[in-house]
């Protein structure tokens, strides 16, 4: 996650006032497939990784590769599109500055993710439901490494090598402000499925053509900090949607401050890794690993306490406005179950409420 300037936040909040937001009640996708293994009662069933077959596991890389492989449906509307794959990557970079640190944030990427499960099938015919990473089973430091996500084979690869000095500001355009305390690589993907997987844009807030080397650089260090087992508490002990917020996204930028959702990102990504892009993080598969995670975590909460939760929703309509105060007090509205949420170029607008939901959506988690 770079954390970058105000100025571009408001220079795109000017921008998306300009677009219409036609809002619309989206349909539950994909809630029936052929594929019995993942529905149960109408729903598909999203399975933690490591107990989905392995064939499963290797079907859904496959179904990533796919959509790397086919063309972009978006038009031409962004220079440095050249796959399906990257028309998500697009449009992330594009909504970075209004979805994060900020109360769409949950809600944002929970339909980022539906839209994803639904064009892995209409697009690759991908059957059955996108899979999620308990990350709790791994946020130790000897652990995190060595987690089955991160598996050549039946996973997504893991580190790059570790590089020592990344002080080239060719090779390492962008670097996360935060001072990662164990960064372990720094190189480019270079085993398992996605060896060599170039990102079309990024990093940062770019969407014009700019290969480049797809980096991991894990610090297992500080994801035994961040995702700690008092922040893994705190976020299940949240007794208000505003908690479970701060819980999952973190109270300032230094390593202290951070938690689960920088805890994935900058341990996968570290000081120079996509994934640690807050823009262009998409680039490596692994985001949506990082987002299904969140996701399973923001409905288990939900579905703790069920009446009083599928309605709690707050938080700035702000990036960075209180509670996030990281770069001091800017002025917000607080959101609410209609504020809308925006795809620009796949589809219409939608509004919180719209995702509150998850079996309203088609699917649950297991
Ligand atoms: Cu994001």
């Amino acid at each position: 996650m770079h954390f970058l300037s105000l100025q571009s936040t408001l220079l795109l909040l000017t921008t998306a006032i300009a677009l219409p937001c036609v809002s619309a009640a989206p349909q539950a996708v994909d809630s029936v497939t052929s594929d019995s293994a993942s529905t149960s009662g109408g729903l598909l069933v999203r399975k933690e990784w490591r107990k989905l077959p392995k064939s499963d596991r290797l079907a859904y890389i496959q179904a990533i590769k796919c959509l790397q492989s086919k063309p972009g449906k978006t038009g031409g509307a962004y220079d440095g599109v050249r796959s399906r794959y990257d028309d998500f990557l697009a449009m992330h970079i594009i909504q970075t500055d209004f979805v994060h640190f900020n109360g769409q944030f949950l809600a944002w990427h929970r339909w980022l993710l539906q839209l994803w499960q639904q064009d892995l099938k209409n697009t690759c015919g991908f059957k059955g439901a996108i899979p999620y990473w308990d990350f709790t089973l791994d946020n130790t430091q000897a652990g995190f490494p060595k987690s089955p996500v991160f598996d050549n084979t039946y996973g997504f690869g893991g580190n790059g090598e570790f590089i020592a000095d990344i002080s080239d500001p060719v090779l390492f355009p962008v670097k996360t402000p935060t001072i990662m305390p164990g960064r372990t690589g720094g190189g480019c993907i270079d085993k398992g499925p996605f060896a060599g997987l170039v990102g079309n844009m990024g990093l940062g807030l770019n969407t014009s053509f700019s290969p480049n080397c797809v980096r991991r650089d894990f610090d297992p260090l500080f994801v035994s900090l961040t995702i700690s087992p008092a922040n893994v508490k705190t976020m299940w002990n949240a007794k208000t949607y505003d908690e479970f917020s701060v819980a999952i996204q973190g109270r300032s930028f230094d390593v202290a401050g951070l938690t689960i959702h920088a805890g994935l990102h900058l341990g996968i990504g570290g000081q120079v890794g996509d994934a640690s892009d807050m823009y262009s993080s998409p680039a490596d598969p692994l985001f949506y690993m990082i987002h299904g995670a969140l996701d399973w975590a923001w409905d288990k909460w939900q579905r703790a306490d069920w009446n009083k939760r599928k309605n709690a929703i707050g938080g700035p309509d702000v990036n960075f406005a209180y509670p996030f105060n990281f770069f001091g007090d800017i002025p917000y509205k607080n959101v609410t179950l209609d504020t809308p949420l925006d795809y620009p170029f796949f589809g219409k607008s939608i509004k919180i409420r719209d995702v509150m939901d998850t079996a309203a959506l088609g699917y649950r988690y297991e």
